[in-house]
């Protein structure tokens, strides 16, 4: 029998939504997959792991908190879709709310928070005015946000930063829910969000430095 050899590389886990009402095919489901095949080539030292979550109340803080139970990953970073949004968005904290909207199986949340004994917010982990230095230098439209929406990509942060709980650095970035530019195409996107990866895992500093 073929023994499988363990990956001990450290893990980056970036997750995307599937459609939900309103959002018949989800954008961020597209460019987590386009940036995970560009991000391997890019950087081979590290695993990467992809998700496309259901936008489901019920399943998708429940697979996040799965996903890093099974992973234990250095660095989980989420992307959804906003549809006001025209430019990349960086969320900086999750609040213990779930706003009574419909998912994608049709069910509202059965509690208006989700979590009742956690803390009314979760602060991202990530050094969110180093991220949007560094989109704003690359050239594409960034903003910053402290409310990531009550709905399933909340959700899927407050989880996030609760089953990371201090080990790994979480972050969130929302992205237009239409990616057919101008300002901001699928590529631009993808370009943007493996300057995130990039930056959130201090690789800026480690590439710029001289080899020895
Ligand atoms: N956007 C939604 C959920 C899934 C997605 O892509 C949100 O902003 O909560």
């Amino acid at each position: 029998m073929m023994l499988k050899k363990t990956d001990t590389r450290p893990t980056v886990l970036l997750t995307g939504f599937g459609p939900f009402p309103g959002v018949p095919a989800n954008a961020s489901a597209e460019v987590v997959r386009r940036v995970v095949r560009r991000a391997r080539r890019t950087f081979p030292e590290l695993r990467f792991v992809a998700a496309v979550l259901p936008t489901e109340w019920r399943r998708a803080p429940r697979l996040v908190a799965a996903l890093h139970e099974r992973y234990r990953p250095v660095l989980a970073l989420h992307f959804g879709v906003a549809s006001e949004t025209r430019s990349i968005r960086l969320e900086t904290q999750a609040e213990n709310v779930c706003r009574a909207s419909p998912d994608a199986a049709g069910m509202l949340p059965t509690e208006a928070s989700l979590c009742p004994d956690g803390p009314a917010k979760r602060h991202v982990t990530l050094d969110i005015s180093a991220l949007a230095e560094a989109l704003e230098a690359g050239g594409w439209p960034c903003s910053i946000s402290n409310d990531a929406g009550g709905y399933l990509c909340n959700a899927v942060l407050y989880k996030s930063l609760a089953s990371a709980d201090g080990r790994c650095a979480v972050g969130f970035v929302h992205i237009p829910a239409d990616l057919s530019g101008p300002p901001l195409g699928r590529e631009e996107t993808v370009a943007a969000a493996l300057t995130i990866i990039e930056v959130a895992l201090g690789k800026a500093d480690t590439t710029a430095a001289p080899s020895a």
